[in-house]
């Protein structure tokens, strides 16, 4: 039986590429009598009904790596959680969430610093700063300067990345540039109505010429982590790990214990105090959800 994996679904068809083409394949009802609804970055197995008309049923969907919920796609490897230094000005929390939640996942953080032609260098060396600890690929880019293209490139070559981030930062911009023959909505539509809508109707995979996938992400402005309780928040903290073992008291949350070798660290410039004040804000609001979970 043919392998392929799924591009994207529309309207009960999934797009499906083989060895040998595209294909349209339909669903068999079983899976949704087990409540399975296939994704794109699906790998299935797939007969072909009629090769002229280049349509298919899916008869299996192999074991997923992971699954992402916003955008929904499945066996992602890395997410480019893209920013922009200023011009909307950065949501450092919003960016902390989608690291975290990528490593929930087994899911590779980039962080893409976009628009460095609005940056001056102090400034674009201290977003650098901030993330420096975390050992994520850090690439600065523009579209007016072209700058990072290159190194982008080869970061996306044959992975299935997602690009994530705030609304404005540049996610379509940087796709349609690194899209071979790609025209996606941003480049026809008037700034105007772009800004009220999102600019990517369909969730799917854009093949790559060297490669590889991307997906577009609609921007947005709220994000709330699941799945995760307050107190194993600093797990996916790594620039926290160099002390790990360090604090005074075994389980310290470094919020108010006293010798608590992050907030040391914060203090002595070795940890960010921008990721460890966003550390903060995530742990109230994982504990203010965890303790309202009965109410
Ligand atoms: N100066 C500058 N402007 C940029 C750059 N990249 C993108 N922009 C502009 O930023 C605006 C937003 O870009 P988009 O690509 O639509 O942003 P997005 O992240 O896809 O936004 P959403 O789809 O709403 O999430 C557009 O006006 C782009 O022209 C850049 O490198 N430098
Ligand atoms: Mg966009
Ligand atoms: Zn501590």
């Amino acid at each position: 039986m043919p392998e392929g994996l799924i591009l994207k679904g529309i309207g009960g068809f999934y797009e499906v590429e083989g060895d040998t083409g595209l294909y349209a394949c339909k669903t068999r009802g079983i899976f949704r009598k087990r409540g399975i609804t296939p994704l794109p970055g699906d790998n299935v197995l797939f007969t072909i009904t009629n090769e002229t008309l280049r349509e298919g049923w899916i008869e299996q969907i192999k074991e997923r790596r992971n699954s992402f919920v916003r955008p929904p796609v499945a066996n992602v490897k890395q997410v480019a959680v893209v920013m922009s230094g200023t011009s909307p000005e950065p949501d450092f929390l919003l960016v902390d969430k989608l690291l975290v939640s990528a490593l929930q996942s087994d899911i590779q953080p980039i962080i893409i610093m976009n628009k460095t032609d609005l940056l001056d260098s102090p400034g674009l060396k201290c977003m650098e700063s901030i993330y420096a600890g975390t050992g994520f690929p850090f690439i600065p880019m523009s579209k007016v300067t072209m700058r990072g293209y290159e190194d982008l490139h080869e970061i996306l070559r044959g992975s299935c990345t997602v690009f994530a981030g705030q609304s404005g930062v540049g996610k379509s911009t940087i796709l349609n540039m690194i899209m071979d023959e790609w025209v996606m909505e941003t480049n026809t539509v008037s700034e105007k109505i772009q800004r009220g809508r999102h600019t990517t109707r369909h969730v799917q995979l854009l093949p790559l010429d060297c490669g590889g996938y991307v997906v577009d992400t609609p921007g947005f402005s709220s994000f709330t982590l699941e799945g995760l309780k307050h107190d194993e928040l600093a797990w996916y903290y790594p620039e926290f790990e160099k002390v790990q073992g360090k604090c005074r008291f075994n389980g310290c949350n470094h919020i108010h214990e006293p010798e608590c070798a992050v907030k040391n660290a914060v203090e002595a410039e070795e940890i960010s105090s921008k990721r460890y004040e966003c550390y903060r804000k995530l742990y109230e609001e994982l504990k203010e959800s965890y303790e309202q979970r009965y109410r």
